[in-house]
């Protein structure tokens, strides 16, 4: 298998960090002949990872490529299964698309598709999501979880917390949440999430959950109606930042957060995820498929679910809204 092959030899340099392999060792590691690592070796060049070769040392991987690879983020990746199975693509309509044709296919769980460009990008309810080539993560995660249904949205609020532990973890900044899915960088949208779900009667087959981020966009990347409304890690930072390495960030604490909620369910996410909040205490408008309700945000529910008290007193349960501050 050609792609065992590379992973192992991503894996190899991985554990290596700054160290030589030679071409011996790695051969002995992975499995393979010498001639078949130089030839990895060679893809991963044309690919554009700059390697070091050294007489009597080996190679080490010294500059990782511009556009995201498959390879370049199982460089480094500390996950078990998330991410592990990576569908990449240049450019496609929405990675929402794809990943509900995969999940047909019974991918494997954690399985994520990865496009540098979306043409339709979605946003909740149809909304446009715009994505532009080489400077956001644009991306969908296929999971499948024994959880009802009712549960589902538990995981988008599970999702943001993830985000933003990784946000932190690799540009020093410090995003808030906006219920239920957007992550908020100088009260500007830097992330949104769309939750999916393909279930039977009352079982979930799969979630699949978008996420697309803005990474390096200027200001002027933005169309004009975003500009005041969005912004990137990049002009909050003044830093380029490695997309690659945030994604892989984004899956280890999310896979992490995961298996906590699997196993003692969403309780130790909703506490985590109030540390991030920015609505609770405030007065919220929420805008709802049928109605508009204002109130003071009062917190989520064990299920996720937004409380919102009105003038009167009354506490109004939030589904799904859109919500001004
Ligand atoms: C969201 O919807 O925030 C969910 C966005 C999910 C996008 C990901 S990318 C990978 C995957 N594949 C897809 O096709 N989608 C997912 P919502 O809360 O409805 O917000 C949509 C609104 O955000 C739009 O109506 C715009 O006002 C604004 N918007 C659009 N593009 C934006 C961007 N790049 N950054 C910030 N705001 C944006």
């Amino acid at each position: 298998m050609q792609s065992e092959i590379r992973k192992k030899l991503l894996d190899a340099f991985t554990n290596a960090g700054e160290i030589f392999l030679s071409g011996q060792h790695l051969a002995e590691l992975i499995g393979c002949s010498r001639t078949a690592v130089w030839k990895h070796i060679e893809e991963l060049r044309k690919e554009g990872f700059e390697l070091e070769a050294v007489r009597n040392k080996g190679y080490r991987i010294v500059k990782t490529p511009e556009r995201i690879t498959a390879d370049e983020i199982r460089l480094g990746l500390a996950t078990n299964f998330i991410g592990r199975n990576i569908h990449y693509e240049e450019s496609v309509e929405s990675t929402q698309k794809i990943a509900h044709r995969l999940s047909n296919e019974d991918v494997p769980e954690g399985s994520v598709i990865i496009a540098e460009e979306q043409l339709s990008g979605k946003g909740r309810m149809n909304r446009a999501w715009h994505s532009p080539k080489y400077s956001g993560i644009w991306m969908s995660l296929i999971l499948r979880p024994n959880i009802p249904l009712t549960n589902a949205p538990q995981l988008t609020l599970l999702t943001a917390v993830a985000i933003v532990q990784a946000m932190e973890e690799e540009t020093g900044l410090q995003p808030v949440i906006k219920w239920p899915n957007d992550i908020l960088l100088n009260g500007k949208k830097v992330t949104g999430i769309l939750t999916e779900l393909q279930a039977e009667a009352d079982r979930i087959h799969s979630i699949i959950i978008g996420i697309g981020i803005n990474v390096n966009q200027k200001k002027e990347d933005f169309p004009s109606e975003l500009q005041e409304k969005a912004s990137s890690l990049f002009i909050e930072s003044g830093k380029l930042i490695s997309r690659a390495g945030l994604i892989r960030s984004i899956f280890k604490h999310f896979e992490k957060l995961y298996l906590l909620y699997l196993e003692q369910g969403f309780f130790p996410i909703k506490l985590l995820w109030e540390g991030y909040a920015v609505s609770i205490g405030k007065i919220l408008k929420a805008r709802t498929l049928t109605n508009v309700i204002e109130g003071k945000a009062l917190g989520i529910t064990d299920e996720g679910v937004l409380k919102l008290e009105d003038r009167t007193g009354v506490v109004h349960h939030i589904y799904s809204a859109d919500i001004e501050v």
